[in-house]
């Protein structure tokens, strides 16, 4: 009935609408505004249909079967007490002190996030997520934390899925109101790949307190302290857990790694802990934590601090659960880990894997295995909506212990490579991150600094440039500008400092800082941006929206302009979201409750002289027409 028109309404026809014709009758007036939505969906479609979505081949939608959903909480009762609410009761220091007095080794669970940032370059969408997300909160009372927020998922929900990030946080905190939430936070690069003032850091990290976000992971991607004392300041006073990160890299039993030894990191850690983190954690981006050093590195920081340690790593190598197991063994208080069917090679090691390795000690985690195969059986099918986005590390590769990159950039970097054509030089690639690191003068690679050593080896392998050629022909090259401004010190110092001889031929006659960024960079002016956006955008933004566009100015500005031209793609199931649709499918997209448009895709017209193709559609039955551009 919504889809009658008010022209053909009965009460109009006969002319005795009175004025308040459109109050009482105003699901009417609604069919213009449903029509618009329709059009704009089908004109997305058409789009994704005829000319695929970005960065992926093109392919004809396959046959996808609906994931296989939980069937049920095997939990017998309920648990009273989860981290979330303490952190709500007791505050901070009150969750340290629960993390403390446990025996079992607690967990993280990244499938929200790192994981699908490691295999997938970061595409998984809200819908995804949203689906499993309440039945995930009570099947595992237990965990420590659901990581689902922060690091690479901000930009790209704006930039590739056409999703608000905070709408995520928002749904998940929703769904999830007793699992603590956690978030990767780039220290002064926020969730960006830049420097930003200080109110912003604040303001951003207020903001997503108060959104839901309960522990910050803040790291630097140099591991240059100065950078990160403001966030964990500003996440200790808005009551919530700051767990500052030390970023490994290197290998603390390799002698001739001694830059990056055991004495390093204790150091770090203990300034850590003074400066006030709540959790320190070691973040192993790379996977590069060998078993024995995860024993040595955990039993030696806990001699040294007396605040919970938090393990993170990834399992490219294949060796993530037996460094988990070192690590537990020398007292390790929570790990990351994800689900099976989102965990190993470039991800985290698997959570259930975990499980069965622990199963007969003191250490073996309190989750109901049961619950978590059957969470599993979900993502074991709703992987397969994304396999465009595979990364091909379905086995163990041993050679990041060479090349070092870590897990989260090494499907993007990936892509970022095929975009540029490089996609049949990908090994050359590899190899080149490792000896622009050596170049570089061996630093902690985690972003922004791993993009800049990728930018750069992607710069060097296009042009076919050497390290040789670098010293040789510098004078003359024009340097990726992530790199000039890394070697500025825009990022901060890098432990040792630059080296100096290529800083001199990567910046000519520009001038580095030696100070951090944030104390020369202006405050914004909250106002200001609020206003200018405001013109730009056609309607007053809120803080979100403020920070958002702070973070990634034209990346939010395209944003709103697909909003604009498609509506809310995020109510397309992900096949079609990513694939379009075969030619005469059905499918449905409810766009509000009860009210659902029926899509068949009828035709597709050959493409006129200027590339434009007619695609015929019937949406709930009336037939219409869409005109896309084929930019093949
Ligand atoms: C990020 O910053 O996105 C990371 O995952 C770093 O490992
Ligand atoms: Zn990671």
């Amino acid at each position: 009935p919504f889809l009658q028109n008010v022209i053909s309404h009965p009460v109009f026809k006969s002319g005795e609408a009175q004025t308040t014709f459109i109050d009482t009758t105003p699901e009417l007036f609604e069919f213009p505004r449903l029509r618009d939505r329709g059009n704009k969906t089908m004109k997305y479609i058409g789009e994704v249909t005829v000319n695929g979505f970005p960065n992926i081949e093109k392919e004809v939608k396959k046959f996808y079967a609906e994931p296989r959903m939980f069937k049920g909480n095997q939990v017998e009762a309920p648990i009273k007490d989860t981290a979330k609410m303490i952190l709500d009761k007791k505050g901070a220091n009150g969750v340290i002190d629960w993390v403390k007095a446990q025996e079992e080794v607690l967990l993280t669970d990244t499938t929200f996030r790192d994981a699908h940032q490691s295999l997938l370059a970061t595409r998984m969408r809200t819908q995804d997520i949203t689906k499993i997300a309440a039945q995930t909160g009570e099947a595992l009372p237990q965990l420590f934390s659901s990581e689902m927020w922060g690091g690479a998922t901000f930009d790209v929900a704006y930039r590739f899925l056409n999703e608000n990030p905070w709408e995520r946080l928002r749904k998940l905190r929703t769904l999830m109101p007793n699992t603590l939430f956690q978030m990767l936070f780039r220290g002064s690069n926020a969730v960006g790949y830049q420097n930003y003032p200080d109110n912003v850091l604040e303001e951003f990290i207020k903001e997503a307190a108060v959104q839901g976000v309960d522990v910050f992971r803040i790291f630097d991607s140099l591991n240059w302290i100065p950078q990160m004392e403001k966030s964990i300041q500003v996440v200790r006073d808005a009551g919530k857990i700051a767990e500052a990160t030390i970023c490994y890299t290197g290998d603390i039993n390799d002698p001739t790694r001694a830059k990056y030894n055991v004495q390093y990191y204790k150091e770090m850690a203990k300034e850590l802990q003074n400066l006030g983190a709540h959790i320190i954690a070691i973040k192993d981006m790379a996977g590069l934590l060998k078993p024995q050093a995860a024993y040595r590195l955990i039993a030696e920081l806990k001699d040294t601090v007396d605040i919970p340690l938090h393990l993170h790593t990834h399992d490219t190598s294949g060796n993530g659960i037996i460094t988990y197991s070192a690590a537990t063994k020398a007292g390790v208080d929570i790990v990351d880990v994800a689900m099976s069917a989102m965990s190993s090679a470039t991800s985290q090691p698997s959570m259930s894997s975990l499980y069965y390795a622990l199963v007969d000690g003191k250490r073996k985690p309190t989750i109901n295995i049961d619950n978590v195969q059957q969470l599993n059986h979900y993502w074991e099918d709703v992987r397969g909506f994304y396999h465009a986005f595979e990364n091909g590390v379905s086995a163990p590769q041993t050679e990041v212990y060479m090349h070092e990159m870590p897990g989260g950039q090494y499907s993007n970097l990936q892509q970022q490579a095929k975009a540029v054509g490089l996609g049949d030089k990908w090994d050359h690639v590899k190899e080149m991150y490792a000896k622009v690191n050596h170049l570089f003068g061996d630093i902690v690679k985690v972003t922004p600094s791993s993009k800049v050593v990728g930018d750069m080896a992607l710069f060097m392998v296009q042009n076919k440039l050497t390290e040789e050629d670098i010293y040789a022909k510098g004078e003359t090259i024009d340097f990726p500008d992530s790199v000039v401004s890394f070697f500025q010190g825009d990022l901060g110092q890098p432990t040792g400092g630059f080296p100096k001889k290529l800083q001199q031929i990567i910046l000519k006659k520009r001038e580095a800082i030696t100070v951090r960024p944030g104390s020369l960079a202006k405050p914004v002016d909250f106002q200001a941006v609020r206003g200018a956006l405001a013109e730009k955008i056609g309607y007053e933004p809120n803080q979100e929206e403020v920070l958002s566009y702070l973070m990634y100015p034209q990346v939010f500005l395209d944003y709103c302009k697909v909003y604009n031209d498609f509506g809310d793609v995020t109510l397309l199931d992900t096949p079609t979201f990513f694939y379009g649709m075969r030619l005469n499918e059905n499918i449905e997209v409810q766009i509000e409750k009860g009210k659902i448009l029926i899509i068949r895709l009828d035709e597709i017209g050959e493409p006129d002289l200027e590339g434009n193709r007619v695609l015929f559609f019937t949406l709930n039955g009336q037939r219409r027409e869409v005109v896309v551009r084929d930019r093949h």
